[in-house]
């Protein structure tokens, strides 16, 4: 299924010695230990091998290297802070690819609090680049389990989505203009600050999402929002899925864009992040399904606590909220997100884990959970479910984990046996099999079936006008023309 891409060869030795001599050798890492923290991601699922690990310091020495690489046929895989969930950062098992890392190219360039802008390299962390916004009291609103070790160049190029998609959109929504390495060595300086610019085709959007396919983004421009005055998050308990799509209908009647989080998770959620974590259950009584939500606004800190509280209890008077507890401070408000980002980390301590980001329209949400519970019911009645995640943008992490005592492998060689029908249903009901975290090698061969010919053609002929030679990333995202 994972088929490698055509590689010719591996890169000769004297071609190395001039890739190493543009970094510096101490940069230009080859020795196994040196090179294992960059060919595998932290699940293991992905695992490769290089030719050698690249770390340039800066946009010049990426120029070259791509300008040697094109001239050498030099296949190059590009990688911020490899936390990617699809295998795009990760190189095939050949040996003969060669890693970019854009880790070193972490400045944060330049930052206007008049404007809303900061332009940070690909390198840098998301969590300092949040940072550095709240210094100037703003905001970039990017939140994603990974924000502390995932890099903004990995954000960009897989177009990640996150808790807060709901409100300011994906990554995608966050770049004003970008600064882009061709395959060929030039670079494109689009760092674009403006916010109307209407001046021909939206080259920007063709590199934000192409997960290292058609350029290397080296920094970006990117959109910095008001730091809110006030957030508040409660956890709600619920009878059904329904009745967390009737409550995110009532708190965007009374709060609009200012629903800044709303996450869906089912009771079996809360039991792993309880068992695996010290986060302890806030209501006393157990409910099949649970909304972390959260407001965020308002004209001074708890002024949104009234509110919160009203929206709350007309859900509770109208039957659609069981019960709810709402977070008593800012500490209190934090452990109950940390709770949710925990929970993509403890599904690994449960075993074997077949995982699925799919989207649908928000109001099919119900459906597609209740169509899947009852399909899993019937190929692997053990198997234990866990569809979660943003509800908000209809996206849903329909993540099996394996049964109690089942051997993993066992479990996960059943994975199409399980997905087949998750995505199915998710098709059916007009949906998309990756709604955030991308392509990459996980689900390349699918595209010919949830893309027309027509749309997969004009995707193959950009590959080729920006990558002749196909040296980036080859093998992601778009199967070969002749697959
Ligand atoms: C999340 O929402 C991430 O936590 C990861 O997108 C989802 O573990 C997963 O499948
Ligand atoms: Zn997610």
């Amino acid at each position: 299924m994972d088929k490698k891409p055509s590689q010719p060869s591996a890169p000769s030795a004297q071609t190395l010695a001039r890739f190493a001599e543009i970094t510096g050798a101490q940069y230009a890492l080859t020795s196994p230990e040196d090179m294992s923290g960059y060919l595998s991601e932290w699940r293991d699922k992905f695992t490769g091998n290089a030719a050698m690990v690249l770390r340039p310091a800066n946009t010049t020495h990426v120029s070259e290297i791509l300008k040697l690489a094109n001239e050498t046929n030099t296949k190059i895989v590009p990688q911020a802070g490899n936390t990617g969930l699809v295998g795009a950062q990760i190189p095939f098992e050949t040996g003969h690819e060669v890693v970019l890392s854009l880790s070193r190219l972490n400045k944060i360039r330049d930052i206007d609090a008049l404007d809303n802008t900061m332009i940070a390299e690909a390198g840098c962390i998301l969590q300092k680049v949040q940072e550095a916004a709240s210094d100037v009291e703003r905001l970039y609103p990017m939140r994603i389990g990974s924000q502390g070790t995932c890099q903004i160049g990995g954000n960009l190029g897989s177009n990640a989505g996150g808790i807060a998609t709901l409100a300011y959109g994906n990554a995608r929504d966050l770049v004003l203009g970008l600064e882009v390495v061709l395959a060929d060595g030039r670079i494109w300086n689009g760092l674009n600050r403006l916010r109307k610019n209407n001046t021909g085709y939206d080259l920007k959007n063709l590199f934000i999402g192409a997960e290292g396919t058609l350029g290397v983004i080296t920094a970006a421009a990117l959109k910095l929002y008001p730091k809110p005055m006030d957030r508040q998050v409660a956890i709600a308990g619920l009878a059904d899925t329904n009745a967390a799509i009737t409550l995110l209908a009532l708190a965007r009647s009374r709060m609009g864009n200012g629903v800044s989080g709303f996450e869906l998770l089912p009771r079996f959620g809360i039991e792993m992040v309880a068992k695996h974590t010290d986060f302890r259950d806030p209501m006393e009584t157990a409910y099949p399904w649970y909304v972390l939500f959260e407001i965020t606004g308002g004209n001074a800190p708890d002024s949104l606590r009234p509110v919160i509280t009203e929206i709350l209890e007309q859900a509770f008077t109208q039957g659609i909220v069981e019960d709810a507890a709402l977070a008593a401070s800012e500490a209190q408000a934090d452990r109950f997100w940390l709770m949710r980002e925990q929970l993509t980390e403890v599904q690994k301590h449960e075993g074997g884990s077949v995982k699925h980001d799919v989207s649908v329209p928000v109001s099919s949400v119900p459906d597609l959970i209740s169509r899947g519970l009852k399909v899993l019911e019937q190929i692997m009645p053990e198997c234990r479910p866990l569809p979660y995640g943003h509800a908000g943008d209809g996206n849903i992490h329909f993540n099996i984990t394996q049964p109690e005592g089942m051997d993993k492998q066992a479990f996960l060689d059943r994975w199409d046996d399980l997905s087949e029908p998750i995505i199915d249903i998710t098709l059916d009901l007009g949906g998309s099999i990756s709604a955030e975290h991308g392509i990459g090698r996980l689900k390349r061969d699918m595209m010919p079936r949830i893309k027309s010919p027509v749309e997969l053609n004009m995707m193959q002929d950009l590959k080729v006008l920006f990558d002749p030679n196909n040296i980036l990333n080859p093998g992601k995202v778009l199967p070969a023309r002749h697959d």
